[in-house]
């Protein structure tokens, strides 16, 4: 039995960020699928037993259990070393990048995705419009931080690069973003974090749990 266990599906790009450093920093891990689609993360059961807040990632350790993609790989850094901040500055610079990849990066581009390919009925247009916009200005922002640096924090990766990297590798026709043509720091960037050792695409990295792209519409 792994050490580390990740609740996780293979569409959740949060559990990626999750799933991408414990492969990439080589550490005994496991995905251990749950059945989103089917809701279980609604479940009161499933809320008092594996996460209050009802979502994955979820990572396993020991007995203890915790979640939020940021929070975990805070600590992953901490107990571990891998891709750590090495002072008190860099943390300083990795936390505001992870705050602002979870208030805006992530979530503006993670919550387009989901209605634009997992939601039925589709929904109305301007929803998915307003979402967009909001993507985008936070695409711009990174872009142009990547412009000048290799990584989030400068010349090595460390988690505030696990963070962010949670969708841009999901399929264009999925997300309805085309990074190649349109964020060519971010692409750069990215490919940079595919050359990895241990770097492995998020649905062959995580293949449990539903999938939510069965039965899309
Ligand atoms: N800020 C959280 C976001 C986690 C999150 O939104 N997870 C999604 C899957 S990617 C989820 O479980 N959503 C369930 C729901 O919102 O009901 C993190 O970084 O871990």
């Amino acid at each position: 039995m792994a050490r580390y266990k990740l609740y996780c599906i293979g569409a959740s790009g949060n559990s990626f960020k999750v799933a991408l450093y414990l492969n990439c920093a080589g550490l005994d891990w496991m995905p251990v699928g749950i059945d989103f689609a089917g809701g279980v993360q609604r479940d009161a059961d499933w809320r008092a037993d594996v996460n209050a807040m009802g979502e994955v990632p979820v990572l396993e350790v020991d007995g203890k259990r915790m979640s939020q993609s940021g929070a975990i790989l805070m600590w992953l850094a901490e107990t571990t070393g891998h891709f750590a901040p090495r002072d008190a500055d860099e943390r300083q610079e990795a936390l505001r990048w992870i705050l602002f990849d979870n208030h805006k990066f992530t979530n503006n581009h993670a919550i387009h995705r989901f209605q634009k390919s997992f939601t039925t009925p589709p929904p109305h247009p301007a929803v998915l419009a307003f979402m967009r916009s909001r993507a985008e200005s936070s695409f711009a922002i990174v872009d142009k931080h990547l412009a000048s640096r290799p990584f989030m924090l400068g010349e090595r990766p460390t988690i505030a690069d696990f963070s962010l990297a949670g969708y841009v590798f999901y399929p264009p026709e999925e997300t309805g973003f085309d990074i190649a043509s349109e964020y060519p720091a971010i692409h750069a960037w990215r490919s940079r974090l595919a050359a990895m050792k241990g770097f492995v695409p998020p649905y062959e990295l995580m293949p449990v749990g539903s999938d939510l792209r069965v039965g899309r519409t």
